[in-house]
């Protein structure tokens, strides 16, 4: 099997830990290394929560500490959904690994720089590291094959009634990358929210019985209270791993063409995904992205299964 190469940009985070779980073991995947931005948390705090999954999974990618803060607005972090620590649920034994000592974004410039264009990028975190690599060094651009990234909505956001949390969090960053023509993938609220993992999802994962069976349940059962609380869903969708079952299992995951706008006005849309759904640009305007809008949900948690299945 062709392994795809990526990189995953990430906030760790509930949803995160589970896209590493994923991306870290399938076989159709190559991780390259794992990228940390400020985001559900601080970056201090999420920098140790990515290393605790890596020690406790046994991944062996390097981890990389990007960027403290967003381009221009003000920080803000998801500690009603994620905790004080940015991944409250699971206890880790004491931390040994460490992070490399080069910064995420000169990662991100020199491992594109150095391929053949075969990389992806996937970020599931606000878009602070990947604008900053993109403005630092233009040439990365065509060196990307595509990005495959969990944010936005075309419908209604989860930070605001506009815009959903990754893109909240650094609106700006998010329209340097929206408009730098490289081909995006987006998986936005309205695909992710079908991911609720429920009580009986997270028994199945729990009952194989093994480390990552066990993480999935101590991160899946911390979610399902605080997303009833916060967004009033059933229980907590795993948005970020859906950007994992993409990779794998494209087929499960329907994609409509759209030109995605994000925007920067301060007001009530700021942050917002605008997508032109029902194509009223057409012909003014070419889809810059691929946007989720269904995913074969019960197809989708095998995948998450198999994946833990991988693990001793
Ligand atoms: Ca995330």
């Amino acid at each position: 099997m062709e392994k795809r190469k990526i990189i995953l940009d990430c906030d760790p985070g509930h949803d995160d830990a589970i896209a590493m779980l994923m991306a870290a073991r399938h076989p159709a995947i190559e991780l390259l290394g794992i990228t940390v931005v400020a985001g559900n948390q601080t970056l201090k705090k999420n920098i140790v929560n990515a290393l605790n999954v890596c020690q406790l999974l046994g991944i062996e990618a390097p981890v990389y500490a990007g960027m403290k803060r967003p381009i221009m607005r003000e920080q803000i972090v998801a500690a009603d959904v994620h905790g004080e620590s940015g991944l409250d649920g699971p206890v880790f034994g004491p931390l040994h690994l460490k992070a490399q000592p080069e910064h995420a974004v000169r990662f991100i410039i020199d491992t594109l720089m150095q391929s053949d264009g075969d990389i992806t990028l996937v970020p599931v975190g606000p878009l602070s590291n990947i604008a900053v690599a993109m403005r630092m060094e233009p040439a990365i651009l065509p060196k990307i094959r595509e990005i495959v990234l969990m944010g936005g909505a075309v419908g209604a956001g989860n930070s605001t009634p506009s815009a959903e949390f990754n893109l909240y969090a650094d609106p700006e960053a998010a329209r340097v990358v929206f408009s730098s023509g490289v081909p995006i993938v987006m998986m936005g609220l309205d695909l992710t929210n079908q991911t609720v993992c429920t009580p009986d999802i997270i028994d199945r994962m729990q009952s194989v019985g093994n480390k990552a069976g066990r993480l999935f349940a101590d991160v899946m059962n911390f979610t399902l209270k605080t997303q009833y609380e916060v967004n009033g869903l059933a229980a907590g969708p795993i948005h970020d791993a859906t950007c994992i079952g993409y990779l794998v299992d494209p087929g499960c995951i329907e994609l409509h063409d759209m030109h995605v706008v994000i925007d920067t006005n301060e007001g009530p849309c700021y942050g917002r995904t605008v997508c032109d759904e029902v194509g009223v640009m057409k012909g003014r305007v070419r889809a810059n992205a691929k946007v989720g809008m269904a995913i074969d949900t019960a197809r989708f948690f095998d995948l998450v299964e198999e994946c833990i299945r991988m693990y001793d």
